[in-house]
């Protein structure tokens, strides 16, 4: 007969006996989400099954041939890679055949598509996606993201409306989240009731809930930019760059550079250590890289929730009014207090010589 020691001492053999799933946890919290409809919970599992089948692909990019381009370019005139089409077509599968969504916009098709839902669905969802962000670096091994945006469609407005009806400011988003593919893959959403991360346990190919109620840091101890572009940037931006590279006058510290060339994964790091992710206007995007449906408003909404800001420079993100599916943005967004400075100096109010908490 084993005693209790030795029992208690076998290691569990996954996380499912101490965490739970993002399915139970859609389920607990029904009632709690702005939008507690069972179809809500199927749209949001959905998602999922579609990010457990794009992990399973990233994940064996050097076995599988999934590495490479396709040889086509997509509609952002960029070389479209094997894992962004194969990402694309995972989402649009699982949510047509889900059947709780009835119109998806994504990074990889020009227009958005109308979707029949196989059922009288109680609401009428939309969701706006970049299926791989930040895919250049599937080929080096690094982590990439999927980005997700939910609405619900007004009473009055059609899945086949013209664009500037069925695209609503990020403000009336009811869902967003993102997908990093990183160390580990981990599913992070909100429905306007606070931020939940999940990480995917591979020995069960359930997302665990691992980081309950996540709040960013106020203070950023990180700041990502792509500072190649320098002499692109205007003399505030350039004036602000220089107050973030100054020692704390008080403890010394230095706020580190982070900029791995996706921005789900900058924006992961962001979010949970503190931190300022830009990309402001330059010579080759005027209007900024960052999309505005598909990665500024999800993001936008996931950092507010999270106690963060997100702006273009002069404007919250999520009032921006927007008239195209593919539209860009300038963004700023992160630590409230980075965010707040960042807005100072571009409108000529910050100065160089004063401290991190002036
Ligand atoms: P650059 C990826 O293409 C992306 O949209 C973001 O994920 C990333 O932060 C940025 O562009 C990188 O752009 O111009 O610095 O190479």
């Amino acid at each position: 007969m084993s005693s209790v020691s030795s029992i208690e001492s076998i290691p569990e053999s996954s996380s499912s006996e101490s965490l739970m799933t993002l399915e139970q946890f859609i389920i607990d919290r029904h009632e709690k989400f702005s939008h507690a409809t069972g179809s809500f919970a199927r749209l949001i599992r959905d998602v999922s099954v579609a990010a457990k089948i794009i992990n399973h692909n990233i994940r064996r990019a050097g076995i599988l041939d999934v590495r490479g381009e396709t040889g086509t370019v997509n509609v952002q005139d960029e070389r479209q890679k094997k894992l962004d089409w194969i990402a694309d077509r995972e989402l649009e599968r699982a949510l047509r055949k889900g059947g709780e969504c009835c119109l998806v916009g994504s990074e990889e098709q020009p227009e958005t598509i109308p979707l029949d839902p196989n059922r009288e669905a109680k609401e009428r969802y939309a969701v706006f996606f970049d299926p791989l962000d930040g895919s250049s670096n599937t080929d080096v091994n690094a982590s990439v993201g999927t980005i997700f945006s939910v609405y619900t469609l007004p009473e009055h407005v059609q899945p086949d409306d013209a664009m500037d009806v069925v695209l609503r400011p990020g403000r009336e988003q009811v869902a967003a989240g993102y997908v990093a593919y990183g160390s580990s893959t981990m599913f992070v959403f909100t429905t306007g009731d606070g931020v939940n991360g999940f990480t995917l346990d591979p020995s069960i190919g359930e997302f665990m809930l691992s980081h309950p109620d996540l709040k960013i840091p106020d203070e950023g101890r990180m700041y990502s930019i792509n500072e190649a572009d320098i002499e692109d940037f205007s003399p505030e931006l350039r004036s602000f760059l220089s107050w973030l590279k100054k020692k704390d006058s008080e403890t010394g510290a230095r706020i580190r550079a982070r900029y791995i060339g996706s921005f789900v994964s900058d924006f992961h790091r962001n979010l949970l250590t503190g931190g300022l992710y830009m990309y402001p206007s330059t010579a080759d995007h005027p209007q900024g890289k960052l999309r505005l449906m598909y990665e500024a408003n999800p993001m936008a909404f996931l950092v507010e929730q999270a106690g963060g800001r997100a702006t273009n420079g002069h404007q919250r993100i999520l009032d921006i009014d927007p008239t195209e599916l593919h539209e860009r943005t300038p963004l700023y967004i992160g630590s409230p207090s980075l965010v707040e400075r960042a807005g100072a100096f571009l409108e000529g109010r910050g100065s160089e010589s004063s401290s991190a908490n002036a």
